[in-house]
Formats: structure tokens, sequence, C-alpha cells
């Protein structure tokens, strides 16, 4: 019998081992490949030398191909450094790359020297399919794998799109391959014993800015409500999950569907957090709420982008901003806590957007002041390939850089690693954002995030946030937010974690 080729599957660092949760990435794609390829998977969350573990992997002489899980921002760091030093050491090793990075910047990504395809989009059938081709030796297939960029020549293809696939909710996910599962359970401010997990896919909506729209196109598939149950089960018994964080990109979808997983979270009441929109929460009905609290719904993730309705249009959300302050009322008045992210800074109006988004705040911390917020900056991606999107080319088609000039995005992965383009795919920073603007919004985050210190913030001591609340109270109430020097002194002693970088 010939024995199944290998595939290395590689989850590069993006955060602390302590932050790390399950890499269900690589965990489906290697239940996707069963009985056809085996794989093993490395994960640089947890494996601090993971590029050593991996140049050790290689070494055996038992790899077929690589491949490595992409996101833009810290992560493709950590992917280009080990992509190189497999390529310097092992050259004719196959390198795929697959996540949300070489989906919206496969061209980039391909314009390296170590990254040989680049998949776009969920990539279980795609990577299948490839790996048959490149084993098979028949190159000439390359062109019919929908999903794929690479490379003819010195020419960089991109191949049509793949559809969408609900086939991932029916996976098992093989968890023993990680070796240790249990260190991705970890504590929080929900539980002892918290998990991530996804339990549907994809997201219905089509927003100009968000890269779940790049990846899913506005499809979605909510499991089976007997699933949900069997892997809640299987995750309390044998991990002692005592808590979840929903990684599903919006869990509250059509009641009629939403209201039977709710059902089961309500049978097994374990504290969850998840992404929800204004509009699914408001459409819910006294019933389902029951549930939403009998289930322990501790936070909700709630997009609310922006305190103006001529840009939530713009940008296709697809709600308005009566209905983000309905939703926090609602939240407030069942128990639930809601964040909200807001975009500061749109080229259209940079310096208004974000006086009139910092008053919004302060209306809805009036309104509930449990409210949580996490502020980004708006920074819209370019087109994913392979698909005509005229919404999202408008939207970056007019970006300039603040001396007017044209924006114009990288075109290599080095590029869109450096320090500047890296705080971009972050929204940390964009290129028309004056040096006062940015001052302004580093000061307005800085007082904001002392005088209201995030609830799921459990590391840093009870003492601490309470004296830092205390020290940002007058600049918050008189609304003097420029330069607070002994803010920043004092968080080199008492830091705050942040969730926008670590999670909960
Ligand atoms: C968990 C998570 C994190 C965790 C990382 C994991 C951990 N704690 O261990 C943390 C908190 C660190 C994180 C950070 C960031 N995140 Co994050 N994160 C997520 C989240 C909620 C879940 C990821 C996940 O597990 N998905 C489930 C898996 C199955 O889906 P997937 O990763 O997309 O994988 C599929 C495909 O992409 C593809 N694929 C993926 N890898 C590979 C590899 C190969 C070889 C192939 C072939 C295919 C392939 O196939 C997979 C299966 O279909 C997603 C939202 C979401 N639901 O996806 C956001 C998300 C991925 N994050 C996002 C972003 C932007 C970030 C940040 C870069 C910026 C930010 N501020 O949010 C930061 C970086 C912070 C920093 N350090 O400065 C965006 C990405 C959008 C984009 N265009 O890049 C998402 C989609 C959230 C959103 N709605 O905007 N994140």
């Amino acid at each position: 019998m010939i024995p199944q080729r290998h595939v290395l599957l590689i989850n590069p660092t993006i955060t602390k081992r302590r932050s790390a949760r399950f890499p269900l990435a690589v965990l489906n794609l290697s239940a996707s490949l069963d009985g056809r390829y085996t794989s093993s998977i490395i994960d640089g969350n947890v494996d601090t030398d993971f590029v050593s573990t991996t140049l050790r992997a290689l070494q055996t002489g038992r790899i077929d191909a690589v491949g490595i899980s992409v996101m833009g921002g810290p992560q493709l760091r950590t992917a280009i450094f080990v992509s190189r030093a497999i390529r310097e050491r092992f050259p004719a090793t196959p390198i795929i790359w697959g996540g949300h990075f070489p989906t919206i910047c496969a061209g980039p990504s391909l314009n390296s020297p170590y990254a040989d395809y680049a998949i776009r989009g969920q990539g279980e059938e795609t990577l299948g399919k490839l790996l048959d081709t490149l084993f098979s030796g028949d190159t000439d297939e390359l062109s019919t794998i929908a999903g794929l960029s690479w490379r003819a020549g010195d020419q960089i293809v991109h191949n049509p799109n793949r559809g969408f696939s609900p086939a991932g909710l029916g996976r098992i996910l093989p968890y023993e391959r990680l070796g240790n599962p249990r260190q991705y359970i970890a504590k929080t401010y929900l539980g002892r014993h918290t998990t991530g997990y996804q339990a549907a896919l994809g997201c219905r909506f089509r927003c100009t800015f968000c890269g779940v729209a790049a990846m899913f196109r506005g499809k979605t598939a909510l499991p089976d409500p007997d699933r949900l149950d069997r892997d809640l089960q299987f995750l309390t018994t044998q991990f002692g999950v005592d808590a979840i964080q929903f990684f599903d990109h919006n869990f509250f979808d059509r009641e009629v569907d939403t209201a039977p997983l709710l059902e089961v979270l309500a049978k097994f009441q374990l504290p969850w957090w998840c992404f929800a929109r204004s509009d699914a929460l408001l459409n819910l009905s006294e019933r389902s709420w029951a549930l939403v609290k009998k289930s322990q719904l501790r936070m909700a993730y709630i997009g609310a982008e922006s305190p103006s309705d001529w840009l939530l249009h713009d940008v296709r959300k697809g709600t308005s901003t009566d209905q983000t302050l309905a939703a926090v009322e609602l939240c407030r008045s069942h128990g639930v806590t809601p964040e909200l992210s807001f975009m500061l800074a749109p080229p259209q109006d940079p310096e208004g957007e974000t006086e009139r988004t910092f008053e919004f705040i302060r209306h809805i911390k009036r309104i509930h002041p449990k409210t949580e917020i996490m502020l980004y900056v708006y920074a819209p991606l370019p087109p994913a390939p392979g698909s005509k999107n005229l919404p999202v080319e408008r939207a970056v088609g007019n970006l300039r850089d603040c001396t007017g000039a044209p924006l114009v995005f990288p075109t290599t992965a080095d590029e869109w690693a450096e320090d500047e383009w890296l705080a971009y795919w972050c929204h940390t920073d964009a290129p028309w954002l004056s040096p006062r603007l940015r001052s302004r919004i580093r000061d307005f985050t800085t007082v904001l995030g002392c005088r209201f210190p995030t609830v799921t913030d459990i590391r840093s001591p009870s003492w601490g946030k309470a004296t830092l609340s205390a020290m940002a109270a007058w600049r918050y109430r008189l609304q003097r937010y420029e330069r607070p020097w002994e803010l920043d002194f004092s968080k080199k002693f008492i830091r705050l974690w942040d969730p926008r970088v670590s999670g909960l």
C-alpha cells in the first residue's frame, strides 16, 4: 500500500500563549483532508519556537506540502518568517497560503519568493483539490481549481471564486491533533474554562469594510441544533468547558433559525459572548430574549460603526444609529452588556466624524455606562480578486493620504508587513490621518479606557483599575483629553488589557 502524503498545517503566532484559543482554521482543514491525506498541526500561539519546530518536522523528510494560515496584521509577519525559513532550507516543498490575507491580497501574497499558492475564501475544498493536482503531477489542472491563485511563469493567475460551502457544519474537529487541547481552554471574565467555538458559518451581509464579506460574499449557514448540542456536550465533558466565546461572524440570524440554537444554549447555561447586529437583536421576540437571558449571554459585540446614518448607508451596514441606541437599551433591560465597535476618521470627514463619534459615545455612556466601547480607525481593504465588487471598489478608489496624493496599496506581502500597513490592517492608523487627529484619537482612547476599564479585563488588579478610573474622571467630565501624560505614565505600572489585541 502506498503511504498517504502528509501535509503540515501551520498557524503562525498572532497572540500570546495565554490568549491562544483553538486554531479553528487549521483544525477544520486538517479534518477535511482525512481519508485522502494525513496532516499534522503546528500552532505558533502555543509553541514559542514554532519556526524551529517546523524545520525539524520538515527534516524528517515525511512532509509533502505545507499549508499556512495568514491573517493580515501581526500574523502576516510571523507567516513570512516561517515561510522564508522553509523556502531557504527546503526549497522544493510547496508552500500554500490561505486565510484572510491571501483572500484579499492574493496578488501581493504571490509577489513574494516564499508563497507558491494562495487559496482565497473557505479553504477546505480548494486545498484538497490543489494537493490532488500537485501530487498527481498534472499541473495543467491548476487552472481548473476554483478559489486558487497561482503563478503561471511570471504571471499571477486568479481562478474564479469557489462557491460557498456549508460542509464545515458537518465536521468533527480533531482537537487531539493539537497535542494538549486543554491549553486552549482559558480563564476569562466569562468563566474559569472558556473555549472559542464556531457554530455558524459566514454572514449574509456585505459591509464594504468587513473582511468577512470578502470571504463569504453574503452567504451564511446555521448549524443543526443537534450539532451544537453534541459539541457542547463534548466540550463540557471532555475539557470541563464552563463558558463560550462564539467566533461566529454573526451569531443572531433570523429568529426562526436562531431560536432553536438558543434553546440548546439555555439547556447548557454556559456564560457566553458573541458577535451580533443591532437589527437582529431588535427583531427578537420576548420569548427569545427569555432564552437569551436563561442561556446567560453576557456580552454581545455589536458593530455600531458610526454616529451618522449617511456613513452606515455608504458602507452598506444595513443598520441605523437609532437601532444602535435601541439595541443598547434592549441589552441593558435584559442584563446583556453591549460591546459597541466604532470606526473613526472615515476619509469623507475624518475630524468631524471622529468628534461626532466621541459625542455619540458620551451619549451612550450616559444611557448605559456599562456599555463597552471598541475604537478602530476606518481602514477599508482593497477588493478581493475574482469578485466584481463595485461598492468596495468605490470605497477604496478615492482614498488619499494626508497630503492629498492617491492612496496606493502595497503590491507585496513584505510591504503589507511594514509598520504603516500593519497598523492599517489592524485598524489603528490610516494614511489620511493628520498628526493632530492621530493624537486626538490616541488621547481620547486613553482617557475613555482609563475612565471605564473593560469588565473583560480580569488580569489587572481591581485597585489599579479603580485608581486609573478616578484619575481619568476629571478629564472625561471636562472633555480635556489632550496629552494625558499622567495616565500614560500610570499605565506603565498598571497594565490594562486590550481586547482589540488579545481578545477576551
Ligand atoms: C479568534 C480571532 C482572533 C484572535 C486570534 C486567535 C486566538 N486568540 O488564538 C485574536 C484576538 C488574537 C485576533 C486578533 C485580530 N484579529 Co481576529 N478574529 C478572530 C475570529 C473571531 C475567529 C477566527 C477563527 O477562528 N475563525 C474560524 C476559522 C475556521 O475561519 P478562518 O480562520 O477564516 O479559516 C478559514 C479560511 O480563512 C481558510 N483558511 C484559513 N487559514 C488557512 C490556511 C490554509 C493553508 C488554507 C488553504 C485555507 C485557510 O480556510 C478556513 C476554513 O474555511 C475572527 C472572526 C471569524 N469568525 O473568523 C476574527 C478576524 C479573523 N480577525 C480579524 C482582524 C482584523 C484581527 C486583527 C488583525 C485586527 C483587529 N484589531 O481586530 C487582530 C490582530 C490584533 C493584534 N495582535 O494587533 C478580522 C479579519 C478581517 C481581515 N480582513 O483580515 C476577523 C474576520 C474579524 C472581523 N469580522 O473583522 N483575532
